[in-house]
């Protein structure tokens, strides 16, 4: 998609953007916000913004606009952009702007009339806003009918892809907006630079998506059986990876689900949405929690009295004005099994976790060095922790999923330390292609595992592997080595010193 197309004075536009050479003597900075989608059916978030300095500019355009639109060579630019971009796909409705159509070449349309409305623009680096070219899904405003049925759709649509539960939101997030700022003021992310950098996109989801109105949330489970977790965490030879880890790589299969109920959504009622899995300046908990979908645990996570907390979430930004659900109460009463069962202390207080002493922070998103404090409290944990949410009573209820990607793949379920440190860097990449612990390398796979081998104490062949890779490329590997060994009381050969 091309975004800061530029268009001199006097000179034409071209493809969908032919109708701003009606600009008369500015050069145009466009930006699309959001999709040729919008410019088709609803053209929201067309923003132009007036880069020369004039003391009184008028920006004209004509009914070119829609007519581009309709030219059907030129209608296959924005259907691609719009695949390209992962949007649902542009449509040139009939429904777009029939006044204008009416309309003459060259003759403009002046405000309020048509569905194109032109805003004037005063000097100054400002920005002009088209605003509503076609009916779109305003169709849809003021029906609220219509909009509960779609709603109640979408739920039956979303567990006939496999999701658990979905629920709708709005984008309110007032509520929450300083206990966030308050956990960045306070360093919590430790290296999680992409939790601050996006600023307050994360907390308005109308900032992030312009002409976002609702959040469609959903949610699915990911116990996909195997050893059982107590087994695996009180065998000290054993690795215990997280159970949300054991099988294909989430992000994808909640995607794809999500794109396909956007589309079904978009077949209904045409919309501009995006799809978000745990990738984008999201805050899925709360939204999750607006959307009914359950409450928020003293360990921060979401819980649902039916199925516990082992399940993902996903969100569809939807500008659609759907009907919201309500929040449901919360059930932890008197409970705080959770903050004692940290092995490292991470749940400060209830409801606040500090990330840099978490164990999947540690050994999934610290790029560097795990500091020593922490070492000996990870234990066999190699990949994440599930120990605040093993010890919650509401998951008894937890439910095991239907869906087969999330089988325990590789044996990882209850594999051994050993064997998965002898694991060369072309076995790792190959086993671990499409599994979520792809995204974190051998360094810092070998880096984890070298720990826990450190913690294995009285574990066969734990110090002859650790031993095997005392000279291994990576310094940090190395490091993490020569520490494993000496918890077993093997000092450091003097060369190494
Ligand atoms: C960053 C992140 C992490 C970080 C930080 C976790 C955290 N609790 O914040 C780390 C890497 C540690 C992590 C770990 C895990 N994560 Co995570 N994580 C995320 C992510 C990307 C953002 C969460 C977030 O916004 N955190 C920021 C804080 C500020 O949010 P908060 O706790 O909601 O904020 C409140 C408190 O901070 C409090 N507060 C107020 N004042 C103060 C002051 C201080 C000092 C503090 C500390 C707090 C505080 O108020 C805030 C507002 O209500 C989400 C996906 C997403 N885009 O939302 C997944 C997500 C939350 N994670 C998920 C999972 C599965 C996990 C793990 C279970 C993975 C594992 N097995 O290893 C663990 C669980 C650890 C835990 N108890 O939280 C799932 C949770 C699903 C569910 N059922 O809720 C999510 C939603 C991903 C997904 N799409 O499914 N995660
Ligand atoms: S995931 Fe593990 S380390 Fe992190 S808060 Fe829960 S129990 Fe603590
Ligand atoms: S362990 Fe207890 S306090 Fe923690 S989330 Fe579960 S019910 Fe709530």
């Amino acid at each position: 998609m091309q975004t800061d197309f530029q268009i001199g004075s006097g000179k034409k536009g071209v493809g969908a953007f032919r109708p701003f050479h009606e600009a008369d003597a500015v050069t145009l900075e466009v930006f699309l916000q959001t999709c040729f989608k919008k410019l088709a059916c609803m053209g929201e978030s067309i923003k132009i913004k007036v880069i020369y300095d004039y003391s009184r500019i008028f920006v004209r355009f004509d009914q070119g606009i829609c007519r581009t639109l309709h030219f059907s060579g030129v209608a296959k630019a924005p259907q691609k952009a719009a695949a390209e971009g992962r949007l649902s796909g542009a449509e040139v409705s009939d429904q777009i702007d029939r006044q204008a159509r009416r309309q003459g070449t060259g003759q403009p349309l002046s405000h309020g009339q048509g569905g194109i409305f032109i805003e004037q623009v005063h000097g100054g680096s400002r920005t002009v806003i088209i605003n509503r070219m076609s009916l779109g899904h305003d169709f849809l405003s003021g029906r609220q009918d219509e909009l509960a049925s779609l709603a109640a759709n979408i739920k039956t649509w979303g567990l006939e892809l496999g999701f658990d539960e979905v629920g709708i939101a709005d984008t309110n997030l007032r509520d929450v907006e300083p206990g966030f700022q308050a956990w960045l003021d306070a360093g919590c992310h430790g290296q999680m630079d992409y939790m601050y950098k996006h600023g307050l996109k994360r907390t308005r989801p109308e900032a992030l998506v312009p002409g976002t109105r609702r959040v469609v949330s959903v949610r699915m489970s990911y116990l996909g059986g195997g050893e059982s977790p107590a087994a695996v965490l009180g065998d000290a030879g054993k690795a215990y990876v997280s159970r949300y880890a054991l099988g294909r790589d989430y992000h994808k299969v909640l995607r794809s689900r999500l794109q396909r109920l956007a589309d079904r959504i978009s077949a209904e009622a045409p919309h501009g949405y995006r799809v978000f899995v745990d990738s984008a300046p999201v805050m899925e908990v709360a939204l999750a929690e607006k959307a009914g979908l359950g409450w928020r645990g003293k360990h921060t996570l979401l819980l649902s009295r039916q199925a516990g907390s082992f399940f993902f979430l996903g969100e569809i930004y939807t500008d659609l004005p759907l009907p919201v659900d309500a929040a449901v109460s919360a059930h932890c009463g008197d409970c705080s099994a959770c903050i004692p069962a940290c092995p490292t202390g991470a749940i400060v207080a209830p409801y606040k976790v500090d990330a840099r002493r978490c164990i999947s922070y540690l050994t999934i998103e610290l790029k560097e060095a795990i500091p020593e404090e922490f070492r000996p409290l990870i234990g066999n944990r190699i990949y994440g922790c599930d120990d605040c949410q093993l010890v919650c009573p509401w998951n008894r209820f937890a439910r095991h999923s239907t869906v087969s990607d999330f089988t325990p793949r590789h044996g990882l379920d209850g594999a051994g330390l050993v064997e998965l440190f002898l694991w060369s860097k072309v076995i790792f990449e190959e086993r671990m292609t499409g599994s979520p612990i792809y995204r974190i390398g051998y360094e810092r796979w070998s880096r984890n595992i070298a720990v826990a081998l450190g913690n294995a104490i009285g574990v066969p062949m734990a110090v002859s592997a650790l031993e095997a890779r005392r000279n291994d490329p990576s310094p940090m590997v190395r490091e993490h080595v020569l520490w494993a060994l000496r918890q077993h009381h093997i000092p450091r050969p003097a060369a190494a010193v």
